[in-house]
């Protein structure tokens, strides 16, 4: 069971999303607080931090070499989502529980490389840049929101378009145009391992692979240098004396299946490493698929609001969703001139107020039979969903506190730490014990659990 009807008229048949009707079927999972939020596209409302984001970004890897795509659809289809970037049919990304559908073969996007094939295809250019919502059914606490932003990018050659064919040469010259930078990077050592993390040896000669790793980390590397220099310039009008550690980043091998080598890009960053894109050499497959068979290259996908929250100083991804003038007010004017950007400037914290709710979970096969007591039918995000659904943005985290199996009888109980606070104002008690009180209730109908 999922809670696919949540909030929801339970005879519609079909949803309307930017105006547009879907047929639905018995994969709809999409509750309504997300439908809602779908025309809202903040990395193209001017000012707000998300697009200001975007803007930088883009001004690392500059129009005509890169064309950008800033108004894509969300609603895909699983052929664009999975299947055309080699996700084999088991993987998990594909589940109900981690992904929202509108029936059984369409999707809300839940990367901006559900658009690779397809800008392949219809436009054969040197490179792209793509920046889109995206959608993923998750946890809850302050980094993880079931909407956030991504931005993808890529880089192409063309074997018949390059001079003598020789594509190592062209990309090599390319880099050489590239500005340079002195950060410091730690790289795998050796750089390559083909055992786990190939080159594409069919398609790409060596050389060309190397080349092609080569340019695509000095660009990534030097798109951060770009965010970093801003962010520190914002620190420093917050606090003159403000001293910075030096900027270092390292490259960690990484697993995608329409890249190959893959890498993940981290940044150093209070203490700790951050991970902040994923990115390869493209599947030689895709762009076969895609009639292109050509060209070769690479591609990256950033998430824009984890970039946002470092150069803004942003505490909680709700604020992005924000509508407050206190939040609003604080960016205006930063989209037409960047060099303008300031940290933010946190309002005051409303108090907070946790609640736990524990639950016996139901057996699976309840209908007939072959009872077996300790498989469960249940998901984590689905308790995730609910709580967002009945409280929206006043729900800070949520968390599992306790778990156990009765030694009996088999059966499980979970204990879920709900935190409370809203970023606007103070909750009255009344009012968050009324949502945890609905919130209970919508756990018992949709999940089937006994509160205990
Ligand atoms: C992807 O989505 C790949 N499509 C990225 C890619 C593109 C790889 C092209 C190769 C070529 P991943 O799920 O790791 O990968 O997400 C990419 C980035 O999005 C992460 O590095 C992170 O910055 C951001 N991100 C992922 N999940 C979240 C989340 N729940 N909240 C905020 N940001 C997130
Ligand atoms: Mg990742």
């Amino acid at each position: 069971k999922t809670t696919s009807n949540i909030q929801r008229r339970t005879n519609s048949t079909s949803v309307t999303i930017n105006g547009a009707s879907y047929k639905t079927d018995s994969w709809l999972n999409v509750p309504e607080n997300i439908i809602e939020k779908v025309p809202r596209r903040l990395h193209l409302q001017k000012d707000h931090p998300v697009a200001i984001t975007r803007q930088i970004i883009e001004s690392v890897f500059p129009t005509p070499t890169y064309k950008y795509h800033n108004e894509f659809n969300p609603v895909v289809t699983t052929h664009q989502n999975f299947d055309s970037l080699g996700f084999p049919q088991d993987h998990p990304g594909r589940a109900k529980s981690d992904t929202y559908y509108i029936n059984s073969n369409t999707l809300l996007r839940t990367h901006t490389s559900a658009h690779q094939a397809d800008v392949f295809r219809a436009d054969a250019s040197e490179g792209y840049l793509i920046s889109a919502d995206v959608y993923r059914r998750d946890e809850v606490d302050r980094s993880h929101y079931p909407i956030f932003h991504q931005m993808e990018g890529a880089r192409s050659w063309d074997r018949a378009k390059v001079a003598n064919g020789d594509v190592a040469a062209a990309v090599l010259s390319d880099l050489e145009k590239l500005p340079k930078h002195n950060i410091k990077v730690q790289d795998p050592n050796p750089p390559f391992h083909d055992e786990r993390n190939p080159r594409q040896a069919e398609h790409h000669s060596p050389a060309e692979a190397e080349a092609l790793a080569a340019h695509l980390k000095r660009s990534l590397e030097l798109m951060v240098v770009e965010i970093f220099t801003r962010a520190k310039a914002a620190a420093v009008k917050a606090d003159p004396n403000f001293v910075d550690e030096p900027l270092q980043v390292r490259w960690v091998e990484a697993y995608f299946p329409f890249t190959s080598p893959s890498w993940e890009l981290e940044v150093y960053y209070s203490g700790d490493w951050l991970e902040v894109l994923g990115c390869g050499v493209v599947t030689q497959d895709i762009y076969i698929n895609a009639g292109v068979p050509n060209q070769l290259g690479w591609a990256f996908g950033i998430g824009l609001e984890r970039i946002a929250m470092l150069l803004f100083q942003i505490p909680d991804i709700r604020l992005f969703w924000s509508q407050d003038e206190r939040f609003l007010n604080q960016f205006k004017g930063v989209s037409d001139n960047l060099d303008s950007l300031k940290r933010f400037v946190p309002f005051s914290k409303y108090p907070s107020c946790a609640k736990d709710v524990s639950f016996w979970l139901k057996s699976s096969s309840a209908a007939g039979g072959n009872t077996k007591p300790n498989v469960h039918d249940f998901h984590e995000n689905d308790v995730m969903e609910i709580v967002r659904s009945v409280a929206g943005d006043v729900v800070e985290d949520v968390k599992l506190v306790d778990e156990f199996t009765h030694p009996k009888t088999g059966r499980r109980s979970m204990c879920y730490r709900i935190n409370y606070r809203s970023l606007e104002r103070t909750l009255t008690n009344t009012e968050t014990n009324d949502l945890h009180d609905e919130v209970n209730k919508v756990l018992v109908e949709k999940l089937g659990v006994e509160i205990r």
